[in-house]
């Protein structure tokens, strides 16, 4: 466990100043603000506290300021029309809108009644345009222990609809659930700032997109967010069984750090091997295969993919070399992907890449050009299940830890005598015996 809070000491401190003034929201106990209360079998004309709570999350936002909390009851808040109309079937329309902001250090918290499960069920809405589940375009809101699901395409004139969409910045989305809609789990588009920590995207699948069917569905995006912003974070995250791809962040120009987290088994129609979309676990960039001057280094680290139906971390075309340090690739199409793109729009390869281990399926590709030292494919070092506790890929969903922390489980762990212990390369990060692990999990020496 001391590891672990060092990494995450450090993780924010690499996230930049305005992540780190984030995260004491995060483990803030006491409000300091007006506690209120929303209940599924509550009343907008009630007082809004928990012996008479209000029934909608928009009535609560009329209410709440920057440090107050509002608390959820479980049970199912079932959404079945969008608060404005339609102004044409390609329009794009909220189920939810959160457009009131905190304030640095007092967020507006909205987050579930400690050991409930509040869930947000869109699926019945019929409206005939885009839709967006939650659209928070405000800044210094803070979303925690929420069930978000159901949000559906109601034509077929369009791509994606969305779960959670976020244009607001320095927001936290903590123990978020978002799964099943017909579009991607968690989409920003524009906003800084923004951590999303201990949450899951998984069986998104847009079947009736024009483009075609499962093109759009990740289950996490960030996107769009012009240059010069802070770090959108991702971290402790997992995503699996999305039609497109596991993590995306195509078209951005402020970085985006992934940590901790893992992609699997996306690019194929959920619960299936039917091919889908385009199936990369982490999608590190790229602007549609041009080169653009403007693009900035993305950094993922500690993560696991395996089993995408394709690459499992992606370059994407990226003009620049992103950071991939300490990742697990195991079983994808092939583990790493480096295929980047020069300033005359040549193919090149683009990655700094240290301590990645990628097993079985194709190990990389597109690594001419990169720079790439002390991974399992430079070192020659021996690779086995043996080298592993377990090499096992069911499991991963496994509940999380009453904080939100991942499931600690054997999976691509290393074994107590593997090769692959301290034969890495200090990148600045934290690690245990005299030198980093390969992979994703240092073995702390058990
Ligand atoms: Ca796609
Ligand atoms: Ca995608
Ligand atoms: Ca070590």
């Amino acid at each position: 466990m001391r590891f672990v809070g060092r990494a995450l000491l450090l993780s924010v401190i690499a996230a930049g100043s305005a992540a780190m003034a984030a995260a004491p929201a995060s483990t803030a106990d006491a409000a300091a603000g007006s506690v209120y209360y929303v209940a599924p079998d509550g009343s907008d004309s009630a007082a809004g506290t928990q012996a008479a709570p209000w029934a909608s999350i928009a009535r609560a936002q009329t209410t709440a300021k920057a440090g107050d909390t509002v608390y959820f009851r479980g049970g199912r808040y079932a959404y079945t029309r969008a608060n404005s109309a339609c102004a044409n079937q390609t329009a794009r329309v909220d189920a939810i809108t959160l457009n009131k902001s905190g304030s640095s250090g007092n967020p507006i918290r909205y987050w579930a009644h400690p050991g409930e499960k509040p869930v947000f069920d869109f699926s019945r809405m019929r409206d005939d345009c885009r839709i967006k589940g939650f659209n928070v375009t405000g800044s210094w809101i803070h979303l925690k222990g929420l069930e978000v699901t159901g949000v559906p395409q109601n034509n077929n004139r369009n791509a994606e609809s969305w779960g959670l969409w976020i244009s607001g910045s320095n927001n936290i989305f903590e123990q978020i659930d978002t799964h099943h809609h017909m579009g991607t789990g968690l989409f920003i588009s524009g906003g800084g700032g923004n951590l999303v920590l201990n949450s899951d995207a998984h069986d998104n699948y847009d079947l009736r997109s024009n483009d075609k069917p499962g093109e759009n569905a990740d289950g996490f995006g960030s996107h769009y967010t012009p240059r010069g912003r802070p770090a959108n974070v991702f971290r402790g995250c997992r995503a699996w069984w999305n039609a497109d791809d596991g993590f995306d962040l195509i078209s951005t120009y402020s970085p985006v750090t992934i940590e901790h987290s893992w992609a699997w088994r996306n690019g194929y129609k959920p619960g299936t091997t039917n091919p889908a979309g385009n199936g990369a676990g982490f999608k590190a960039g790229g602007f549609g295969g041009d080169y653009d001057p403007n693009a900035v280094k993305h950094t993922v680290r500690f993560s696991v993919a395996f089993l995408n139906k394709a690459a499992g971390f992606y370059a994407n075309h990226h003009p620049v070399a992103n950071d991939f340090f300490n990742n697990t690739g195991y079983g994808n199409n092939p583990n790493f992907n480096m295929r980047g793109v020069d300033s005359k729009g040549a193919t090149v390869g683009r990655g700094n890449l240290r301590n990645n281990i990628a097993y079985t399926g194709t190990p990389t590709s597109y690594m001419a050009g990169t720079n790439a030292a002390f991974n399992t494919w430079n070192l020659g070092v021996p690779l086995s299940d043996a080298q592993f506790r377990s090499v096992s890929t069911s499991g991963w969903d496994a509940p999380r830890g009453a904080d939100g922390s991942l499931p600690v489980l054997p999976h691509l762990r290393l074994a107590a005598n593997s090769a692959l212990i301290d034969k890495g390369t200090d990148v600045g990060l934290p690690f245990n015996g005299k030198a980093p692990d390969l992979g994703a999990f240092e073995n702390d020496g058990r």
